[in-house]
């Protein structure tokens, strides 16, 4: 609580200045198969992946410690390393026997068993039984530490709660340090998917040998000195790094095409009637969102130079449509600090491993600012999301109710709440809200707001 409260605090300290950084800035320049009725799940084979990781954990038991622990082979660090190719390479060959998700049959499956997105839909008063239909090739995923297991909980009794008991999907749990039992059976009580606990490998939870770790440690301290939040944080800045530009490529996320991202302690306040990740395989989403703000200006200095910097050399990368607007209130001179809040996010993991993708990321990586700076995750995907996929790609959930301290997405529009039987207080709804984005995301798409948005301002 006290740290929540604290935290609450610094938020809107940032939220103030980057609000007041926003407006002057404006002054100036005027930002996932399975069959009918039954899951079986993604078999996982630990097997097709030795020659890669040995260190990680795919099973449907838990690790041991020692496999936990178990060292890197020696010969494999190059390869678990190596992101300059293209995404086939992240695959195992028989990935195709897996149930990838395959449009055509989704689409004959969906006829039979059409998603219930409305009240009126077939299957919406089914809330109490196993969801009808297929699955997706999708899991959940957590990055987490043991000391958060109780937080962790709360989010997954939540997720199960108001969604998964019926739908059953996987959850993928990742650590930088092996998982200890209490944590694997706390979290494997409450899901009603198959989980799966990984060890990050060490070279992706670490500095790259291009880094200067003393200056690094200056900017720690003066950003301590400044108070800036996380400013302090070597760890912090391992979970960005990480979370930029590795969690998609652990070999437990190999198995999966979507991803669906919980963090510890927060909230969804509605029902989610229908599958969100069939929804973005039916819709040809590839990204998508419910709360969107501006980042703290001060972590991320030169992250709008790095970015245009990989434009100007990786000009094949740049999607035709994209949402630059979002980004950006000069044409892409500058970066008004708009990103999607990461701690949310449901997404395909196929396009984290694009190429377009990685050269983003290794393009970022090697300028140093996850360690020079404290560039988050939050940014990276964002403009990464913004860039390198075409508008319509990313999709904006009003109907999952969130909260993620100290932000909330409570739906728009009372009949909405309603039919989903949401426990938020819709005055606590950030969406449109002046240091909200998420406007900007609907002017830019042409997208009409939800009803009842005009009334909830400020
Ligand atoms: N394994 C591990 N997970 C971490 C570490 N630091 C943060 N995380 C996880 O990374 C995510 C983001 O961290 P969090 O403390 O929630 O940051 P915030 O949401 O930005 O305040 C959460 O899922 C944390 O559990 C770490 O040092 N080790
Ligand atoms: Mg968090």
């Amino acid at each position: 609580m006290a740290k929540g409260s604290t935290r609450l605090v610094r938020y809107v300290v940032f939220a103030v200045f980057t609000l007041t950084s926003a407006f002057s800035f404006q002054a100036l320049a005027l930002f996932y198969f399975v069959s009918n009725s039954k899951y079986n799940g993604v078999t996982v084979h630990p097997g097709d992946f030795k020659g890669r990781w040995d260190n990680s954990q795919s099973q449907d038991r838990a690790p041991t410690d020692q496999e936990q622990e178990a060292p890197l082979r020696s010969g494999s660090d190059s390869t678990a390393g190596d992101t300059s190719g293209d995404s086939s390479e992240y695959y195992p060959k028989d990935r195709e026997e897996w149930g990838v998700t395959s449009k055509a049959r989704i689409a004959e499956m969906g006829k039979q068993f059409p998603l219930a997105m409305n009240p009126n839909d077939p299957g919406w008063d089914n809330l109490m039984s196993t969801a009808p239909g297929p699955r997706m090739n999708a899991t959940f995923v957590t990055l987490a530490r043991n000391s958060d297991v109780y937080d962790i909980a709360k989010s997954i009794r939540q997720v199960e709660d108001r969604f998964n008991r019926r739908y059953n999907y996987d959850w993928v749990f990742l650590n930088d340090k092996p998982f200890d039992d209490t944590f694997k059976k706390v979290t494997s009580s409450l899901a009603s998917g198959k989980t799966h606990y990984g060890l990050i490998p060490k070279e992706h939870w670490s500095y790259p040998e291009w880094i200067d770790r003393d200056r690094a440690k200056k900017v720690r301290e003066d950003m301590k000195a400044r108070k800036i939040i996380y400013g302090d944080s070597v760890s912090y800045r391992h979970m960005c790094r990480y979370e930029s530009g590795f969690f998609f490529r652990h070999p437990l996320m190999l198995n999966y095409e979507y991803y669906w991202r919980v963090e510890p302690s927060i909230e969804l306040f509605c029902d989610v009637h229908y599958d969100p990740f069939r929804v973005l395989v039916e819709e040809d989403k590839k990204y998508s969102f419910v709360l969107s703000l501006y980042e703290y200006g001060e972590t991320i200095k030169t992250l709008w130079d790095s970015t245009k910097k990989f434009m100007k050399n990786h000009p094949e990368h740049i999607a035709p449509d994209n949402s630059l607007e979002f980004l950006s209130d000069d044409d892409g001179e500058t970066y008004n600090n708009c990103h999607f809040w990461s701690n949310f996010e449901i997404g395909s993991l196929d396009w984290l491993r694009s190429k377009s993708y990685i050269d983003f990321f290794e393009s970022l990586d090697k300028d140093g600012g996850f360690f020079y700076e404290r560039w988050g995750d939050a940014p990276v995907h964002s403009i990464a999301a913004g860039l390198l996929l075409k508008k319509d790609e990313i999709k904006f959930f009003n109907d999952i109710a969130y909260y993620h301290v100290p932000f909330t997405h409570c739906p728009t529009g009372e009949q909405t709440r309603l039919d989903l039987r949401c426990h938020c207080n819709p005055k606590d709804n950030f969406d449109w809200k002046t240091y909200s984005c998420t406007s900007r995301y609907f002017d830019l798409n042409g997208l009409k707001k939800p009803e009842g948005h005009d009334s909830e301002h400020k």
